[in-house]
């Protein structure tokens, strides 16, 4: 366990503390077709009530995500994507007082969705889209910046690296550098090194053992593994079957340098992560665990 950095994370008029406890993201993907619960919450209503009620679990920011980015996804028309986001993202902002994230790779739906309310973007490919930097800059948006290697469709092909861990940590330093070059202050942005985007079981391994690498980049870490394949890899278990060793690498994940956890399962992981951030804060406490 490392001694925890606190750090502001600036998102519109909202301010969120990082590093004194983990932070919870919940996932609310509007899609018919996300790898673990697509097609639930396609219907705007029920995508809201799920919002509602992740925001009563515990979620600290609600992560609204129109186009899925599975391995193998083929991508969404942008008007679609922006119909699907917009709405909900309206109707939650009325009805929950949590952070609402965006997750699109589109500066289109990034300004649709901050304009209906929203307060981050979640960009998996961390700004491809160069209008994407203006969008955030302008609206002064929290922005999580992503690695990933390849496209979601093909990305899983034969993902390839010399050193996965110095690539990834170097692309998000670029990335953090050329988000401040565009105006996006460094206090609006996280950084995720992307489990499951163009890496093997292997490379999402070596990722999440250097956590404290990336955190050392100065900004708050993100992780998502809430359900993927690096979890049935560790488990041998399907999709459905992979809430235990889900929540297990997300503690795991924290302990060792995360901040926040992008995660389906709210109400699990907010009592995972008061037992974890307890226990961590206990040894510091007690002069063990530190480095
Ligand atoms: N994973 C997915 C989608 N968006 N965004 C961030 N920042 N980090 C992730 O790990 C991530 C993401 C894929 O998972 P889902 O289909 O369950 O949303």
């Amino acid at each position: 366990m490392n001694a925890r950095v606190e750090r502001l994370w600036r998102c519109r008029a909202r301010t969120l503390l990082c590093g004194r406890r983990t932070l919870v993201m919940g996932i609310l993907n509007v899609t018919p077709d996300s790898f673990s619960d697509g097609g639930l919450y396609l219907d705007p209503e029920r995508a809201v009530a799920r919002g509602v009620e992740m925001a009563g679990e515990g979620a600290d920011v609600i992560d609204v995500g129109g186009e899925s980015t599975r391995p193998g996804a083929d991508p969404v028309p942008p008007e679609a994507e922006q119909a699907r986001v917009e709405t909900v993202v309206r109707e939650l902002r009325r009805r929950v007082s949590v952070p609402i994230s965006v997750d699109t790779r589109r500066a289109a739906v990034a300004r649709a969705a901050l304009e209906a309310g929203a307060d981050i973007v979640n960009d998996v490919s961390a700004l491809r889209d160069p209008a994407m930097a203006e969008v955030i800059r302008e609206f002064g948006a929290g922005a999580v910046l992503m690695h990933m290697q390849g496209e979601p469709a093909t990305m899983q092909r034969a993902p390839a690296y010399s050193d996965v861990v110095a690539e990834v940590a170097d692309f998000l330093r670029e990335r953090l550098e050329a988000a401040a070059a565009a105006g996006i202050g460094r206090e609006q942005v996280v950084l995720d090194p992307g489990i499951g985007f163009g890496k093997t079981p292997e490379h999402n391994l070596a990722l999440l053992a250097a956590l404290p690498r990336l955190a050392a980049l100065g900004r708050p870490v993100l992780v998502g593994v809430s359900r993927k394949s690096v979890v049935g890899h560790l488990t041998g278990r399907p999709v459905h079957e992979r809430r235990a060793g889900s929540l297990a690498l997300a503690v795991w994940a924290v302990l060792n340098g995360a901040d926040i956890v992008r995660v389906h399962d709210v109400r699990d992981s907010c009592d995972a992560m008061s037992v974890a951030d307890r226990m961590a804060a206990e040894g510091l406490r007690h002069g063990v665990g530190m480095d």
